[in-house]
């Protein structure tokens, strides 16, 4: 057949860019450095259309920085730890990590096809013993620092997948990967203390670059600021104030009633000994099955009971009822809430349901109270003192009263709360603690790390971790007093293992700590991070969280991970996402086979800007096979034109072909390293293509003389130059057939010639009432109109016109324009 070997080519040059090493990096400090890294996968055998967009355009920014000169890092390793293999091995029969080291030989197959630029010397797998090693190792920093820390609380259940879930993966009540509704349940579990960091995650934004505005509304919708106030109810029954959490002071007065979340502390002993110990232990338990969105939803029915007993308000004085109500959560502000109906939907809904007085306090700006809640701001009434208020000054007024009383004060409040990293599932990385009868919860001494995964283990989820079915694992000796002992049998959420796999990259040889600090300080930051916005919440705030904690303790010198992140959207088929659930998922390895590699990079990265969704389609990947195949054949048949010293040379053709050369170099250059759209810099190559081929015929018909061979060579050249970075199999031959000795791969980036990305100009006289007032310099060939407008601009012309009215206008083109006026 007429195509091109792309099977031979693509063969050829990774074995010659492999065998040369050329993608190794080493740490350079004469160089400036630039990170590129590309979310690593999860092993799942054969990587899928999204897994390829998104190490492609890592590739081209990779490609684009090595020529560009910098010292690039673009590595890649494997999120080895999870789920999916331990239930494969349940359903198979095969111990997960053979599962796990299979899949991942499989991915790295077709990465490698894929030709990307990575320095394979750095991989970094993170079920290896060697690097959960320091896993265990940053949980022990975490411990001594008091942000690793064990309680009893309620937690996420996934009763399909056996397991605790973090708050974040939570996603609409049901688990986050199998989508089982998540139970409540009441557990002692590991967490770290990210809500320490609530503020600092906020703060922090600003040192970031270029990051999604979506990402970040995303990171702060979780992370939840509220600002408000703490105010006291005192309760006389326990000679005791309750303190709530409000953002709205303002209205102190509509407080009609009370509400306590049922889990609160206070609630047994307001209720111990009446008629209502027996009823309110119901209500908890059947409260304790909801999940925290069917509790707190608007839409969802709210549950409460009255207790019976009051609390004073702090300004009024007045009595006000003591409820409990499933809304009211134990874990967000202080657990009990002031309930002003007249303008909180909850409280409105929770108020119509059993009947307890609504009283507006504030009028909204523009009319009257109407009977349903107003949530919004407003004048306060109905307030005392107070009423006539605007409510943000309101609010600042009734906390500086309530402070001067000693009954409350300004407070924030953060929806964010910590992170759950203990899981009851086998291929995970211990958790490194001890528990001995004398001496208690002690950690794994560093030099005993790591603490190993057995191998011979009941995988079966259970309930409990499958490890603490694991004799041999469990029964240990106490550190500290040499005693009986046993191990923690929790598991790390993989999670963990993902907040710093990155810093493990810049010195993956390190046996005895997670990283070379002086390597860290040269690569990190991240210069470019590039994932899918699915992460958005999870792996981007959890691995921008870590840094911070190794800033604090010193161990790195910066305070986030990653400078710019780019969120590339999906690749969809038939208008949904791709997904083996779906049956529509095409696979990398038979399009690579059936037309290449080069073809299925200039697919994706012309289908559309890499932010947004794009559709797969067939017709799509021919068409880029097509304009693959046109290149290979011009690059041919520019190599193979005759030529002729008798032929006169064409210098407008010559002029034309070169500016259209640098105009190319510099589109292609501004869209891919500015705005990462790589689909107009590969239509820039095209009109380039288009050129050249047009070229071609043009010279075919009148003959080429020498002079004109060699420009087309130089065309050509550039060409192939700029097209590298989208295709670089097909460039890199091209480049090698035409003489060149070095890799292009390596070669430095063209640079434009602005001078010569000028259209031809002319000088045209113009004249005002047939003498020559100025001189404008304008495009060759431009419209009357258009020379019109330049010459009115012109200063000179300006001053003889002085208000004077154009009459006529004669041009004569390219030479003189005679405004005739009065
Ligand atoms: C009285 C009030 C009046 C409120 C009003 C709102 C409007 P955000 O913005 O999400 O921070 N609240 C406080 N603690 C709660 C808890 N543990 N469970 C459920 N709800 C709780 O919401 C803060 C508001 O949520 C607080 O302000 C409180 O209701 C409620 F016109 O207090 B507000
Ligand atoms: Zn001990």
């Amino acid at each position: 057949s007429n195509f091109y070997p792309f099977e031979e080519i693509e063969k050829k040059w990774q074995k010659a860019w492999e065998e040369k090493r050329i993608f190794e990096t080493t740490e350079d400090p004469d160089r400036k450095k630039f990170y590129v890294l590309e979310m690593f996968p999860y092993p799942s055998g054969d990587p899928h259309m999204g897994h390829v967009k998104n190490y492609v355009i890592g590739d081209v920014i990779a490609r684009y920085f090595i020529r560009k000169g910098y010292n690039v890092l673009h590595p890649m390793g494997f999120d080895a730890f999870g789920l999916p293999a331990e239930n494969a091995a349940i359903q198979h029969g095969i111990h997960p990590a053979v599962w796990t080291y299979e899949k991942i030989d499989r991915m790295r197959e077709v990465l490698k096809q894929l030709g990307i630029t990575y320095d394979w010397r750095r991989e970094v797998i993170t079920c290896d013993p060697g690097y959960y090693k320091f896993t265990q190792w940053f949980f022990l920093q975490f411990y001594k620092n008091g942000l690793a820390y064990k309680k009893e609380g309620p937690v996420n259940w996934c009763p399909s997948c056996a397991t605790v879930l973090a708050n974040e993966q939570v996603v609409d009540g049901a688990c986050e990967r199998c989508g089982t509704p998540v139970e409540r349940k009441l557990l002692n579990q590991w967490y770290f203390r990210i809500t320490k960091y609530a503020e600092a995650l906020l703060e922090d934004m600003k040192l970031l670059g270029n990051w999604p505005e979506r990402v970040l509304t995303m990171q702060r919708n979780w992370i939840g600021k509220s600002e408000g106030a703490n105010i006291d109810f005192f309760q006389p029954d326990l000679g005791e104030k309750i303190t709530v959490f409000t953002t709205r002071p303002d209205t102190i007065f509509g407080v009609t009633f009370f509400v306590l979340a049922p889990e609160h502390p206070l609630v047994e002993r307001l209720v111990k000994g009446t008629p209502k110990e027996e009823e309110v232990r119901k209500f908890k338990e059947r409260i304790s099955k909801k999940s925290e969105i069917e509790r707190t939803s608007d839409l969802s029915d709210k549950e409460g009971l009255a207790l019976e007993k009051d609390v004073v308000h702090p300004i009024t004085g007045q009595r006000i009822p003591i409820w409990v109500a499933d809304y009211v959560l134990l874990e967000y502000g202080s657990g009990a809430v002031m309930g002003v109906p007249a303008h909180d939907e909850r409280d409105f809904a929770f108020a119509k349901k059993y009947g307890l007085p609504i009283i507006p306090v504030i009028q909204p700006p523009d009319g009257d109270w109407n009977g349903e809640c107003y949530s919004g701001d407003g004048i306060m009434i109905n307030s005392g003192a107070f009423s006539g208020l605007l409510s943000e000054e309101g609010k600042k007024k009734i906390i500086a009263f309530l402070k001067e009383q000693g009954l409350g004060d300004a407070a924030v409040s953060y929806r964010l709360r910590d992170w759950l990293i203990s899981r009851q599932r086998y291929w995970g990385a211990p958790i490194p603690i001890i528990y001995c009868e004398q001496c208690g919860e002690v950690p794994v001494p560093e030099k005993d790390l790591p603490v190993l995964l057995p191998e011979n283990v009941d995988f079966r989820p259970t309930g409990p971790s499958p490890l603490a079915l694991c004799e041999s694992f469990v029964n240990t000796t106490c550190p500290q007093c040499g005693g009986p002992a046993r191990r923690e049998t929790d598991t790390m959420d993989t999670f963990v293992c993902s907040s710093w796999y990155y810093l493990r990259y810049c010195s993956p040889w390190e046996k005895d700590r997670p990283f070379n600090p002086e390597h860290v300080r040269y690569w990190m930051p991240v210069d470019q991070y590039i994932g899918g916005v699915e992460h958005a919440i999870l792996h981007l705030l959890y691995s921008r969280f870590f840094v911070k904690v190794l800033n604090d303790l010193g161990l790195v010198p910066f305070r986030e991970p990653f400078t710019n992140l780019f969120a590339q959207g999906m690749v969809t088929k038939d208008g949904a996402k791709m997904s083996k659930s779906k049956g529509n998922t095409v696979s990398p390895r038979e399009i690579i086979q059936k037309y290449g590699t080069d073809t299925v990079r200039l697919f994706i990265l012309f289908a559309g800007p890499p932010e947004l969704d794009m559709e797969w389609s067939d017709q799509g990947v021919e068409g880029a096979f097509r304009f693959l195949n046109r290149v290979w054949n011009i690059a041919r048949e520019i190599m193979y034109m005759q030529s002729n010293q008798q032929v006169p040379i064409d210098e407008n053709w010559m002029r034309n072909l070169e500016r259209k050369v640098h105009q190319t170099i510099f589109r292609v250059d501004r869209d891919t390293r500015e705005r990462f759209h790589f689909n107009t810099a590969i239509s820039a190559i095209m009109e380039l293509v288009n050129e050249l081929s047009e070229s071609l015929r043009f010279l075919s018909e009148k003959g080429a003389h020498p002079e004109e061979k060699k420009l087309m060579t130089w065309a050509l050249k550039q060409l192939v130059s700029i097209l590298n970075p989208f295709a670089p199999h097909l460039s890199e031959e091209i480049w090698s057939l035409l003489g060149e000795k070095s890799f292009l791969s390596l070669a430095p980036w063209p640079e434009y010639d602005a001078e010569k990305m000028l259209t031809e100009t002319v000088t045209i006289v113009v004249q005002i009432n047939g003498k020559v007032r100025s001189k404008i310099e304008a495009n060759r060939d431009a419209s009357k109109e258009a020379v019109l407008e330049q010459a009115l601009r012109d200063d000179k012309v300006q001053n003889w016109l002085d208000q004077k009215e154009i009459q006529k206008v004669i041009y004569v083109p390219n030479k003189l324009i005679n405004l005739v006026v009065r």
